[in-house]
């Protein structure tokens, strides 16, 4: 049998099939999986050994469908392994929705990062991903961290909530746009602007060239209005990732930023632990919705309640602060507690 010290041994021998391995752990629902995945999991977060370590830089980039986040990854990740770095790409997988996860999806998209021995790819399944990012994209940058990737990227699908719930997963978060007619900002939402680091207009290649140009100092006059914190002449680029072209502009300001960001250890640290208050939360919530949904008694009552509120009876809100309390009383009735003492 396998234990979690194997994992965490592995994973400091950077062992690649060992932290694939690790991954598919934490993202299974079986009991004992999760019981073994979070023995792991406290492993790595109270190591002394890693603590000492340089942490990595963790990236979000999202932007709209199409927007070419795949191909910027395998350009983007490319260019920093010339510049002698590691990188662990966690992405999901758009392919699974159709295949059940079984094609390789994005990793013909990044084929030459996928194939590189200084990078991972692991494509997820979208299947119960949380507003665009998978469920256990957390876990899994954790693992990543600890086995010494110096950049950690996470693609996520825009769907609106996605941005939100990667930047606070990590460092720093690129928004990738393009170089599209029409309405300049594209209907991002001012809060995503305020919370992007990096902007990128890709596809400035071919006939969108000159257009990404302009296009980019529009959007350096417009967000300097709507997002008046950044300076928004550093940190808007233009880039074509299909042709490899202004990666490197990126990365050598994406190191300023790295620079400033660990410059202060205490700023670095709290941003992290900052993140680590956000998954307590989450956490809580995943585990209070879990249990109530899961909970033989509640069924019934959750069944009830929702015809009541379908047929106009009772308000949404009345209703739920009935389920609510119907559930605390599931909660601390004798059987339950019987039940917990014995799982405990
Ligand atoms: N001309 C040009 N095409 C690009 C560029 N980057 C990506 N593309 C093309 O845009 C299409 C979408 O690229 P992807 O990398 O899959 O985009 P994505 O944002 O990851 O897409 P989803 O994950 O499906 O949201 C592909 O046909 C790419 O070849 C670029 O810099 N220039
Ligand atoms: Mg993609």
């Amino acid at each position: 049998m396998i234990h979690a010290t194997d994992f965490y041994q592995g994973i400091l021998k950077q062992n690649v099939s060992m932290l694939g391995r690790a991954i598919t752990l934490v993202e299974s629902d079986l009991p004992e999986k999760q019981v073994l995945a979070r023995e792991l999991l406290h492993l790595i977060m109270t190591s002394k050994e890693l603590c000492l370590r340089a942490p990595s830089i963790r990236l979000g980039i999202s932007g709209i469908p199409g927007g070419g986040k795949s191909t910027f990854i395998e350009s983007f990740g490319m260019a920093l392994i010339e510049e002698g770095k590691s990188v662990a790409v966690l992405a999901i997988d758009p392919s699974s929705n159709l295949s059940g996860g079984s094609i390789l999806g994005d990793k013909t998209r990044m084929r030459k990062l996928s194939a590189h021995d200084k990078a991972f790819v692991r494509p997820s399944p979208t299947q119960g991903s949380l507003g665009g990012v998978a469920p256990r994209t957390r876990e899994a940058i954790i693992l990543c961290e600890a086995f010494g990737f110096d950049y950690i990227l996470v693609e996520t699908v825009g769907v609106g909530q996605s941005e939100v719930i990667v930047s606070e997963m990590v460092d720093l978060f690129l928004l990738l746009v393009i170089p599209a007619a029409g309405d300049e900002l594209q209907g991002i939402k001012r809060g995503i602007l305020e919370m992007t680091d990096i902007l990128i207009i890709n596809k400035a290649d071919g006939i969108l060239k000159d257009r990404a140009a302009a296009i980019k100092l529009e959007y350096i006059r417009a967000l300097s209005i709507l997002a008046r914190k950044k300076h928004w002449e550093e940190s808007t680029f233009t880039c074509s990732a299909l042709y490899s072209m202004g990666m490197k502009e990126i990365i050598s300001y994406i190191e300023v930023l790295k620079q400033k960001l660990t410059a202060s250890s205490d700023d670095f640290h709290r941003k992290r632990r900052d993140q680590l208050l956000v998954w307590l939360w989450k956490a809580s919530e995943e585990k209070i919705l879990c249990d109530l949904k899961e909970s033989k008694e509640m069924k019934k009552i959750l069944h009830q309640t929702k015809e009541r509120v379908l047929s106009g009876e009772e308000l949404p809100y009345v209703a739920a602060e009935k389920v609510v309390n119907a559930f605390y009383e599931v909660m601390s009735s004798s059987a339950y507690q019987t039940l917990r003492s014995k799982n405990d």
